[in-house]
């Protein structure tokens, strides 16, 4: 039974590959579920999409929760929009969902995108799951790219450090702060520059919002960045649209000076590998467990509570146990 399981998802997968890599918005919608939930034929689907040879600009927006970047992303998907290019947005456990936040609460404005073919948008949540959800992004992210979006919108909430681990799948990454956002800046500074490409100051409508302009100059000059370039900081207001042709203008320098240095092929090829060293370590782990047992690892570790072994002994053992390594290796 379970192999006939097997192939009926095999076969699914490959239909539902076929119908994103010729447009089809419900398929793509399917698709992500599958991918999301990790339910049988998720591999076979990104392998039926991974030969499509698209590529799409990544664009990471980043910022702390309720700076705009929802915003932001609706309106620079109706900038591009009006270029005839197609959008996709993801947005990754956002604090006001797409469905029923703030945004749906802008219906006038919302309306055209929501109605639009040419915009696809998403949630992701992170269900407390914790660990495998950049994977799980990667993977959204390359079936949008596979179903023809030129352009893709990745939302995430939180700055540098405190960001999950999303933003690695962007070309471009966005920093959304808004006039208040003066404490985070300060508590940055050099190291800002290492965390975003753009710089947006949103909700230039308020107080404050050109001082920060001229601080976050200041901080972004401080830092040194290995490409050498000083990334732009802008003010827009993204419910007026004020300021975006601008940010969109800078998004695509940005992209232009990667694909002009090859740091844009560079940059696909690191993030290959750290998906592949996610992968190949989660499978060694799940190798382990198996070889170890039930209670294998809860086992090795009273040994080590106990001070029988230490952390290192009782590793190589389960790492010699599972065939990882032969014996008379370092672990
Ligand atoms: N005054 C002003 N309000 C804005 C601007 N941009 C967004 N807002 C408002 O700020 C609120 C939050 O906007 P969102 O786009 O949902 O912010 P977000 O960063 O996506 O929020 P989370 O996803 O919940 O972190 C909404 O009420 C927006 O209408 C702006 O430029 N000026
Ligand atoms: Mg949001």
């Amino acid at each position: 039974m379970a192999a006939v399981a097997g192939q009926g998802a095999r076969a699914v997968a490959r239909s539902l590959a076929e119908r994103c890599g010729a447009g089809e918005r419900a398929a793509l919608a399917r698709a992500i579920s599958v991918v999301e939930d990790r339910r049988p034929g998720f591999r076979e689907l990104l392998a039926g999409l991974a030969g499509s040879g698209r590529r799409a600009h990544r664009t990471g927006i980043t910022g702390p929760p309720g700076a705009g970047k929802s915003t932001l992303a609706a309106a620079l998907a109706g900038h591009w929009r009006g270029s005839g290019e197609e959008v996709a947005i993801v947005a990754v456990d956002p604090t006001s969902p797409w469905s029923g936040g703030a945004l749906l609460g802008d219906r006038v404005r919302m309306a055209p995108l929501q109605l639009d073919r040419g915009v696809f948008i998403r949630s992701m949540a992170t269900r407390g799951a914790g660990g495998g959800l950049a994977e799980a992004v990667h993977d959204v992210v390359d079936l949008m790219e596979g179903s023809g979006f030129g352009r893709i919108l990745l939302e995430t909430v939180g700055v540098g450090q405190t960001e999950l681990g999303v933003a690695a799948a962007a070309d471009t990454v966005v920093l959304a702060l808004t006039p208040e956002s003066g404490d985070e800046v300060q508590a940055m500074k050099a190291g800002l520059a290492e965390v975003s490409d753009v710089f947006v100051v949103n909700k230039a409508d308020r107080p404050g919002a050109h001082a920060l302009v001229r601080q976050l100059r200041d901080a972004v000059g401080l830092g040194r960045r290995r490409s050498g370039r000083t990334p732009p900081v802008l003010a827009a207001v993204a419910t007026t649209g004020e300021g975006i042709a601008a940010v969109a203008d800078a998004i695509e320098e940005h992209r232009r000076s990667l694909a002009g240095s090859r740091a844009l092929e560079a940059l696909r090829i690191a993030r290959a590998e750290a998906r592949l060293r996610a992968e190949v370590r989660a499978a060694l782990e799940a190798h382990l467990d198996r070889v170890a047992g039930d209670g294998g690892f809860a086992e090795a570790a009273r040994i080590v509570a106990g001070g029988r072994a230490t952390v290192y002994e009782a590793a190589k053992r389960l790492l010699t146990g599972g065939g990882i390594l032969s014996g008379d290796e370092d672990a």
